[in-house]
């Protein structure tokens, strides 16, 4: 009896050798080296965000104007019912992460009184020159719990120093103000315009300082321009990254501005990019980016804005929606309605995922871990033992129509799929539906509906094993 009770050493010290060995194995196949590069914590914050309001207002609100001269008379600047608490509730609802403002636009007007500037609010006889919409809008941010951004125009067609090497740091004196007061700011906005200034003089721009001392005054912090530091450009103003979308940019010899590099490279990113610097596509809700009565009628609707949101978020890249207060200083109710209906068609969209019941096979050893394709946690993942011809196959409980499959890659160790396809069964063959490229952190695969109970998800070519982090399907209604 003895013999049973009392454990073997030898016998023991194998099972444990066992135990841990099949342990090990596991975490063995799962364990990923990163391709490098790959996104800093802050970039991978921001990829999170996907969408968030952009507001552009100022005098030009009040003067019709696109671009103002920067001699407007102040007072013009007068909204008579401004209401940040308004918009801040209502990028709320609509699911938008945050709001960019922007502080000042190119002419030099100051939405907070600067000591950089005679040319602000206070100067203005909008609260007899006693009010801040940069602290109006942090305050409503922080009750709404959403964060702020700033735009600030290096452009200044008001400033009497422009076109001089002062200016550089009066802008930087400026950025200091901002995040001093009114920060930390999820994101800092860099137009790349650079015209005249009052003097009829350019400015040359010292970005690098200006990148030192935006660094200094808060991190982690991220900066949008052109070409980053930390999020490009997608070198449109119509919301469209595109469908090929690499987080990757060679930033070597380029400027902002006249000298970045072409928009179709800034819309694709580059196949070998040296740095991580991922799309963001900036659009207005209307045709101008200031608000004008004249467009009331040209307010974007809201399947007019998922397609927005497929053809930006759905590349893998972030969507910034400008939506312009008008002369009241509060959201026309057609935005509203848009920003609301655009809201309800992307929660209609994505909450039944047709891959929820399903189960996960593959071509490849690695079938371990296959349930995090489709456990909708963000925090795992599933990788191949292999980088070409990977193929993941879904038995749906019974066949349901669909029209869309979503995929993600586990970004946090870099960006690996170079080509793709999805195919549906169709009685007793595969179809093929969908043909794409790069996935990053999201590809929204759309594709004429087709009713079937087996999908297989087919990666042709990756720079690496393909690390998936979900696998989701969908019917969404009248895809535009
Ligand atoms: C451009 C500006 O010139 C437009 O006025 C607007 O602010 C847009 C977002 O960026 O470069």
């Amino acid at each position: 009896m003895a013999y049973y009770h009392q454990a073997n050493p030898t016998v023991l010290k194998k099972i444990i050798l066992f135990v841990t060995t099949i342990i090990s194995l596991q975490c063995a196949a799962q364990k990923v080296q990163p391709l490098y590069p790959i996104p800093t914590k802050e970039q991978l914050a921001w990829h999170e965000k996907e969408f968030y309001l952009f507001i552009h207002f100022g005098p030009n609100t009040f003067t019709d104007k696109e671009w103002g001269e920067g001699n407007e008379d102040p007072n013009i600047f007068n909204p008579t019912a401004l209401d940040c608490r308004q918009w801040a509730r209502i990028a709320k609802q609509a699911g938008a992460k945050g709001i960019i403002l922007t502080a000042k636009h190119h002419d030099g007007f100051s939405l907070w009184p600067s000591k950089q500037s005679t040319h602000t609010v206070r100067e203005s006889k909008w609260k007899n020159g006693k009010g801040d919409v940069l602290k109006a809008l942090s305050e409503a941010c922080k009750k709404e719990g959403i964060e702020m951004g700033v735009y600030l125009s290096p452009w200044d067609r008001n400033h009497p120093k422009y076109g001089t090497p002062e200016y550089n740091d009066v802008y930087i004196a400026t950025m200091k103000e901002l995040f001093t007061n009114y920060g930390p700011f999820f994101e800092l906005w860099w137009d790349g315009a650079n015209g005249e200034g009052p003097n009829g003089k350019k400015q040359v721009y010292d970005f690098k300082r200006f990148e030192q001392a935006a660094f200094s005054f808060q991190q982690p912090l991220i900066i949008f321009s052109d070409i980053g530091p930390s999020i490009r450009w997608c070198g449109n103003e119509k919301g469209f990254i595109g469908n090929t979308n690499w987080n990757l940019l060679d930033t070597a010899g380029f400027a902002r501005g006249l000298g970045a590099p072409h928009v179709d490279t800034l819309n694709q990113g580059n196949f070998n990019g040296k740095h991580w610097i991922p799309a963001e596509a900036d659009v207005s809700i209307r045709p101008g980016w200031f608000y004008h009565a004249s467009e009331d009628d040209r307010v974007k609707t809201p399947d007019e804005l998922f397609n927005l949101y497929l053809k930006s978020v759905g590349n893998g890249g972030n969507l910034l929606l400008n939506v312009p207060p008008d002369r009241r200083g509060l959201f026309h109710p057609n935005d509203s309605a848009a920003l609301m209906g655009f809201a309800k068609k992307r929660a209609e969209a994505f909450s039944h995922n047709l891959f929820k019941k399903a189960s996960v096979s593959t071509n490849n050893q690695r079938e371990t871990a296959l349930r995090h394709l489709i456990d909708e946690n963000d925090n795992t993942y599933w990788t191949s033992d292999r980088n070409d011809q990977v193929v993941i196959q879904l038995k749906l409980p019974y066949p349901e129509t669909l029209n869309a499959v979503v995929l993600e890659e586990m970004i946090a160790y870099g960006q690996r799929v170079i080509r793709f396809s999805i195919e549906a069964k169709q009685e007793t063959q595969f179809v093929k539906v969908f043909e794409g490229t790069t996935i990053g952190r999201k590809k929204i695969a759309t594709f004429p509906k087709v009713a079937t109970n087996e999908i297989k998800i087919i990666i042709h070519e990756s720079k690496a094993q393909p690390v998936l982090r979900s696998l989701s399907a969908f019917y969404i209604q009248s895809i535009y």
